[in-house]
């Protein structure tokens, strides 16, 4: 597990707590963008185990070109992104230092859509297959497939 899921991800250790073995990494300090190619270097290490990347859509922008890596060395990582549009743990900072509500040009510093970054397109773009799940069903049977497929896949998981 590669995890930089940033605000999607704090429940995931009790969650996975009874799932089989295997070994976790965070990114041990504040500067995001890690985690896509920390699972392109597991991937390389490890060849005979599946990487599982678990992205934030702000952080993955950062070292997008990771995916890329990915495809040209076959490595084996699925990688799912969780699409909020937003850098969603700037807005809950600004809220806990009691700034109140954001005004237009401070949520435009927050927020990642217009345009909204279509992760599909951007993970076929570097050779990497990809789907879009938009429910948690759809979500279920495509992370079924990647992680029995070989090589790299991403999933879009829209929030
Ligand atoms: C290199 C670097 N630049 C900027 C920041 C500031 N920063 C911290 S979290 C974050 C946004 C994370 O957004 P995302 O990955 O989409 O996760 P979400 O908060 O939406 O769950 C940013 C820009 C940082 N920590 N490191
Ligand atoms: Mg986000």
């Amino acid at each position: 597990m590669s995890d930089e899921s940033v605000t999607t991800g704090r429940g995931f250790f009790k969650q996975t707590a009874g799932a089989p073995p295997h070994d976790w990494m965070n990114n041990m300090g504040g500067s995001i963008g890690l985690g896509l190619p920390l699972a392109t270097g597991a991937a390389v290490a490890c060849p005979d185990r599946k990487v599982l990347c678990l992205e934030g859509d702000g952080s993955g922008m950062y070292t997008v070109q990771a995916l890329w890596t990915q495809a040209r060395e076959g490595l084996n990582v699925t990688t799912v992104v969780f699409a909020n549009h937003t850098y969603a743990i700037l807005r809950h900072e600004l809220a806990n230092v009691g700034a109140g509500t954001p005004g237009k040009r401070a949520a435009d510093m927050l927020d990642i859509g217009r345009p909204d970054l279509d992760w599909v397109a951007l993970a076929r773009g570097m050779g990497v297959p990809a789907t879009r799940a938009t429910t948690a069903d759809e979500f279920n049977k495509q992370l079924t497939a990647a992680l029995a497929a070989a090589g790299p896949t991403l999933i879009e998981a829209v929030l």
